[in-house]
């Protein structure tokens, strides 16, 4: 019998997924999901063909020079700018994400954080629990109307239509800045804008787009202070997109009212400042966490993986080169 291929996998991963792996590669999997400082990671990839990744594991050409057999990485996740892919080109190892299965449940997590953030939910339930609900008032907690508002989305790729897709039953204007006009703009009945004129227009924000050195600080202070004063800002695509000093800082100055944060720099590290932001809604990166959502990276993940060991092209690969 020929000897299967080693796997290494980061996380727990769910068992229906482990099992399909197993019947093709040798595992190693860190089901009791420790914490592996990079170190403990090149040491443990140092013999593996194969390896399984998520979004918070780097995968460096440090990494990839400690794992000399490695000709496959799959990460279960959309984003890859973890991944140093000119170094994996440069090595041959292929790549592969999980697109598609997340962007659903992504898509509705924007919405979460929106009309959280927009109708201040967090910041009124702290209130009510810290016992200081003693009167009703007219003018208590007022947020941001969602209905016949206008939504601004930056970047409009599968989740960012998703989210527009969304806006309709709200009869939203859609307003949107994408690298180039989308496609489906007219079934979306979304209007193509320049990206200062949707922060300057937009009540509420929603960036969607992938990091890159190019998408870094894409909200920084200048394009804060182009927003409305009463707008809302969500951001569920990465950390890094967000200035998150000078987002702290708008807040904490009333330049803008609300914010619903998914991803941050630096997670799982927040900044501090954002914790005490007056209007602000904070996950912890979980717009992908939904059963269905989430098994189903895991074995898209797990088909690139397969798909490479039996010698056929991945379903969802990532272009290296
Ligand atoms: C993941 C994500 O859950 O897919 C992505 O890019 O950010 C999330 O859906 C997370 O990053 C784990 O890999």
């Amino acid at each position: 019998m020929v000897a299967r291929p080693k796997l290494l996998v980061t996380r727990r991963i769910f068992p229906e997924v482990l099992e399909r792996l197993e019947a093709h590669f040798e595992v190693a999997s860190n089901q009791d999901d420790e914490e592996w400082s990079a170190e403990a990671l090149r040491a443990r990839v140092s013999d593996c063909e194969a390896l399984f990744v998520v979004a918070s594991d780097r995968v460096d050409a440090a990494l990839l020079g400690a794992a000399p057999k490695l000709r496959i990485v799959s990460t279960g996740s959309v984003g890859y700018n973890h991944i140093d892919l000119a170094a994996c080109s440069a090595r041959g190892v292929v790549v592969g994400n999980t697109p598609d299965v997340l962007t659903e449940a992504t898509a509705d997590m924007a919405w979460t954080l929106l009309m959280a953030a927009a109708r201040r939910v967090s910041e009124s339930e702290r209130w009510l629990r810290d016992g200081q609900w003693k009167r009703w008032a007219f003018d208590q907690f007022l947020g941001a109307d969602l209905f016949r508002s206008t939504l601004g989305i930056i970047g409009m790729g599968r989740i960012g239509s998703a989210v527009a897709r969304r806006a309709r039953g709200f009869e939203m204007t859609v307003l949107y800045s994408n690298r180039s006009r989308a496609a489906n703009e007219a079934e979306l009945g979304a209007q193509f804008v320049p990206r200062d004129e949707l922060l300057a227009r937009a009540d509420h924000v929603v960036l969607v787009l992938p990091y890159s050195q190019a998408t870094h600080h894409t909200i920084g202070e200048r394009e804060l202070a182009l927003m409305k004063p009463t707008a809302t800002l969500v951001n569920i695509a990465r950390g890094g997109i967000v200035d998150d000093a000078a987002l702290a800082r708008a807040l904490e100055e009333g330049r803008i009212a609300a914010a619903g944060l998914d991803v941050y720099e630096n997670e799982p590290a927040l900044n501090p400042a954002l914790l005490d932001a007056p209007g602000i809604v904070l996950t912890p990166h979980i717009g992908s966490a939904t059963r269905s959502s989430r098994v189903g990276m895991a074995m898209l993940a797990a088909d690139n993986l397969i798909a490479f060991a039996e010698g056929r092209p991945l379903p969802a690969p990532v272009r290296v080169g």
